[in-house]
């Protein structure tokens, strides 16, 4: 996963938000947002920071490192920096994936490949959405581009589990979890999930997906 704080090191912080909290109403509403940002994702921040505090040999590695090799870590710390860890990194994708609407169909080799895969854009959608709503329990749901079959795939992801940046590259994600939309949506999360649509940045998703299928 190649998200803007993978290059952090300790110790870790929240970014801003690359637009204001009520900058995608209606479909994501200020106060789901700013609970979400300032609330959950900081929380992962700090939850991610207590643990390593004392770690100071681990405090020149990444946050990619500590994920990527996250079995190698003190038992006493795998839980805590794959959960949170996870939650940073896969939060700050999520933010910069979606952008205030309108929002346009992707285009050019984007678009190509979701047609070759998928048939058509709404197809996609279609099965992108039915994996959403499926999912369960608490998780996210990405759209990666795997780098052995060369293939778009929509993969489930549970609880926080970063994909491995070394098989695929993340291209769309989704959190599921139920603090994404429960305050607007209750247990309507298809109508969320259709919301999400309205602000999916993508331009964000060409440009993810172009440097990915240049580098192979
Ligand atoms: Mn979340």
């Amino acid at each position: 996963m190649i998200a803007n704080v993978t290059r952090q090191t300790y110790p870790f912080s929240l970014p801003d938000l690359p637009y204001a909290y009520d900058a995608l109403e209606p479909h994501i509403d200020q106060k789901t947002l700013q609970l979400h940002h300032r609330g959950h994702h900081n929380t992962y921040v700090q939850k991610l920071n207590e643990p390593l505090q004392k770690e100071t040999a681990l405090h020149a590695r990444t946050l990619d490192e500590l994920l990527r090799d996250v079995a190698k870590l003190p038992e006493s710390l795998r839980a805590a920096v794959a959960n949170n860890g996870g939650g940073h990194v896969l939060h700050d994708f999520f933010w910069n994936a979606m952008k205030p609407a309108p929002n346009r169909e992707p285009g050019g080799a984007l678009a190509a490949a979701i047609d070759r895969e998928f048939g058509t854009l709404a197809d996609f959608r279609r099965k992108f959405s039915d994996a959403s709503a499926k999912h369960f329990a608490s998780g996210w749901v990405t759209l990666v581009l795997d780098h052995g079959s060369k293939k778009l795939e929509i993969v489930g992801l549970k609880d926080h589990t970063v994909p491995d940046p070394r098989k695929t590259t993340a291209l769309i994600i989704l959190d599921v979890w139920e603090h994404a939309y429960y305050l607007k949506y209750q247990n309507r999360r298809p109508e969320f999930i259709e919301a999400f649509w309205k602000v999916v940045n993508w331009t964000h998703v060409e440009e993810k997906f172009a440097s990915a299928s240049g580098a192979r």
